[in-house]
């Protein structure tokens, strides 16, 4: 098995991923993208012409986008810890989850990022309101589904990799209020998962590369 996973450790779709190979213990060789490495820069770009990380590759054949890489690694290099339940209606639940932290945490997050290292002439300060409100509106839905549940959607799974880093950056952008108990303690509770506090260490030395500023804490 020859498995490459193109990506930066402070990437938090990356850490997504990186969550689902550390909670399996899988073998993997990371092929930092970043512009100390140009060869890895341009086997990238060549395998995934929109150059977004992660990018997977398994004896050869590139597989994209975090969730189908979770998908993949759970279907064909399957550990003890299953990140998708085999029981098909909590499997929807899980991928349901994934969805919710995918379209309405990390797309927020990176829109409120993304935006604050634009130009001044080219920011889009309605757009930053409305991903403000959004982050604020699934925090208090997040927050009634976390009331009684110690993970996302059952036992660990493909939703904690999903909230972990999208819930870890969200917080710095649009911090998680007082009145989200649920959320704030599932957000401590995802930094204290051995896989996830892995990432987080591993991405430490980025932190500077944060465009916001990083909070000193976490
Ligand atoms: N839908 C993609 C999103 C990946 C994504 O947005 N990755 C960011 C890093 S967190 C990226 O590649 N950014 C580089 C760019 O936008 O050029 C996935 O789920 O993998």
């Amino acid at each position: 098995m020859s498995l490459r996973l193109f990506g930066h450790p402070f990437s938090s779709y990356v850490q997504k991923v990186l969550i689902a190979l550390y909670a399996n213990e899988t073998p993997f060789e990371l092929c930092i993208l970043s512009p100390d490495h140009p060869e890895n820069l341009a086997e990238h770009a060549k395998l995934w012409p929109l150059k977004r990380m992660p990018l997977l590759v398994d004896d050869g054949r590139p597989v994209m986008e975090a969730t189908t890489i979770i998908e993949h690694l759970a279907a064909v290099h399957p550990g003890p810890v299953r990140l998708i339940p085999t029981d098909a209606r909590a499997a929807v639940d899980v991928r349901m989850i994934d969805r919710v932290f995918d379209n309405y945490v990390q797309t927020p997050m990176q829109k409120i990022v993304f935006d604050s290292i634009r130009s001044e002439g080219e920011r889009d300060p309605r757009g930053v309101a409305d991903a403000r409100q959004m982050l604020d509106t699934t925090y208090r839905w997040l927050d009634e589904r976390l009331a009684k549940r110690e993970w996302a959607a059952g036992d660990f799974s493909l939703a904690d990799c999903a909230a972990a880093p999208a819930l870890f950056y969200a917080d710095w952008v649009q911090p998680i209020g007082e009145s989200c108990a649920n959320v704030r303690a599932y957000r401590r509770r995802l930094l204290a998962h051995p896989p996830f506090a892995r990432a987080v260490d591993e991405a430490r030395p980025y932190r500077a590369l944060f465009p916001l500023g990083a909070p000193n804490r976490d």
